[in-house]
């Protein structure tokens, strides 16, 4: 079965709301393969945008994604990292489709409750920042 990579971002945590995302993820037939609640790291942050550097909100980016707790997630299902992107939403939760996770607890394009991988190839990638080659 496929596999993607997941955070619930800093807001969603702190606003506690963590329990009800996570709910929405097994009732969509995902699989918690591993689960973690971490803070992550200056570098690590920089290393999961590594492909949006040169953009504006690089550096607030990586500054919000790294200001407190966040939980990881490796998720398996078929087709997991489309049905993921899917069940997410849009990048901007003014965007995303209702019922989505971003749609409801999306507070803006920055603080939009939830990160997924885009390909499989980045899921492989953002794993192994996270998840190194355990579990
Ligand atoms: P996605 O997370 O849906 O793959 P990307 O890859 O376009 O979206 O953006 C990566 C992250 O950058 C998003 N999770 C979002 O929070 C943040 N982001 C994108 N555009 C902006 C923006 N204009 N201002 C602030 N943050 C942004």
């Amino acid at each position: 079965m496929e596999q993607t990579f997941a955070i619930i971002k800093p807001r969603a945590v702190a606003d506690r709301e963590s329990g009800k995302i996570i709910d929405m993820i097994e009732a969509a037939g995902f699989n918690i393969v591993a689960m973690e609640k971490i803070t992550i790291s200056p570098a690590q942050a920089q290393e999961l945008y590594a492909e949006h550097k040169e953009r504006s909100f690089f550096g607030e980016m990586v500054q919000s994604m790294t200001s407190s707790p966040v939980i990881i997630m490796k998720l398996s299902k078929d087709n997991a990292v489309l049905a993921w992107r899917d069940l997410m939403g849009a990048t901007n939760p003014s965007q995303a489709l209702p019922g989505t996770i971003r749609a409801i607890f999306g507070k803006s394009i920055g603080e939009n409750a939830t990160h997924g991988s885009d390909s499989l190839a980045s899921a492989a990638r953002e794993l192994k920042i996270f998840f190194g080659g355990c579990c």
